[in-house]
């Protein structure tokens, strides 16, 4: 019987700080850009701990916090042009952060209201999915409309790791691939799917060589690491511009419990998150800039100027009026049913009352 090897692969993963490589340098930054990073994370940080503190108060319904991503998510988008587009899921307020979006009506969106989305088109930003995965068909879209226009633009898309057992994850690789997408799949494996843990989501080793089966490139990324995430993002955002898709996995860890409405110390021990506080991609980031002569007092200083550029942000977002729900109904049906149109009026004047 005749046997011939027709495939094998293989995954790569890219570390910066902390390596125990030597070669393995930080990505070319200016020092200002290198204390800007710093700055956002540090603002991302405190954007969740406001928020975790307002959905207490009641101001807020359901808070899903970042902490712990912020490398992962900022790295992926500072190195992007403002012509690119960005395909966020639900857990992305420190990407919106750092494109740009406005922070009271980042807050606003968390409130329930759907002014908080309104603009984002001139971020080239699509708005929130909730529902998992979905967006990564977004992502192909996007990217595929790229190649077809021939432009010399990309997307990054955001998903986490339990979304890469959904169908949609897996059409959007195989449509990317087949049309040559100038598309970015990102995902943060944060470790969990609610009270999920990847063991248990996937059998493969690793998200990234998921990749392989679609013929497209597949790499990881220590997500913790917001040096290493530029590096990354830069190398294949020059494959997708020239319409080679990767599909690229942050290896990170969500420090907080899923949502507001989660008790996430019911499914994993006190140990294991101690283990990733240890990661802390912020004092990780930190210690970088103190090793290279780039920390400062200015930068010390920047937390408490953080706090309080938060909680402007806030009040100035609890202080908006007229909070749009029609939204919420109006793009579901061509045709609206008249249960969805008794539903419409029943909240308006619910939240007129
Ligand atoms: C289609 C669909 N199924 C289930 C849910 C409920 N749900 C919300 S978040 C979540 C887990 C998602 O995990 P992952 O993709 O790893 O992202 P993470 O929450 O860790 O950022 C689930 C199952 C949903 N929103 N949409």
């Amino acid at each position: 019987m005749a046997r011939e090897k027709v495939f094998s692969g293989e995954i790569e993963k890219i570390e910066v700080l902390n390596s125990e490589n030597p070669e393995q340098e930080a990505p070319e930054l200016e020092e200002e850009e290198f204390q800007e990073l710093y700055r956002l994370m540090m603002l991302a940080r405190k954007f969740d701990e406001k928020a975790f503190s307002l959905q207490r108060r009641g101001e807020i319904s359901t808070y899903a916090p970042h902490k712990g991503q912020e490398a992962a998510q900022i790295g992926a988008i500072y190195p992007l042009n403002d012509e690119d587009w960005v395909v966020p899921s639900f857990r992305e307020t420190a990407a919106f952060i750092t494109r740009g979006a406005p922070l009271e009506k980042i807050f606003r969106r968390w409130m329930g209201d759907a002014n908080g989305q309104k603009g984002l088109a001139e971020l080239n930003t699509l708005p929130v999915s909730i529902p998992v995965g979905t967006q990564n068909l977004h992502t192909a879209g996007l990217g595929m409309a790229m190649s077809f226009k021939e432009d010399n633009n990309i997307v990054v898309g955001f998903t986490g790791d339990g979304s890469t057992s959904e169908g949609d994850f897996h059409e959007a690789l195989n449509f990317a691939g087949v049309y040559d997408a100038h598309s970015v799949f990102f995902v943060q494996n944060n470790h969990y799917a609610i009270s999920m843990p990847f063991e248990k989501q996937t059998n493969s080793d690793t998200v990234a060589q998921k990749a392989l089966a679609y013929g497209i490139d597949g790499l990881q990324v220590d997500g913790n690491d917001v040096l290493a995430v530029i590096k990354a993002m830069r190398e294949v955002m020059d494959r997708a511009r020239n319409g080679e898709p990767t599909l690229l996995e942050a290896v990170t860890y969500r420090l907080e419990d899923h949502t507001t409405s989660d008790d996430s110390t019911r499914y994993r021990d006190k140990e294991e998150i101690e283990s990733w506080n240890e990661h802390d991609p912020l004092s990780r980031f930190k210690q970088f800039l103190e090793e290279n002569g780039m920390w400062s007092d200015e930068l010390a200083d920047y937390e408490k100027e953080a706090e309080e550029k938060i909680d402007k942000a806030a009040n100035k977002a609890m202080d908006m009026d007229d909070p749009e729900f029609d939204e919420l109904f109006d793009y579901v049906y061509g045709d609206m049913p008249e249960i969805l149109e008794k539903e419409k009026t029943d909240l308006r004047k619910e939240v007129a009352e």
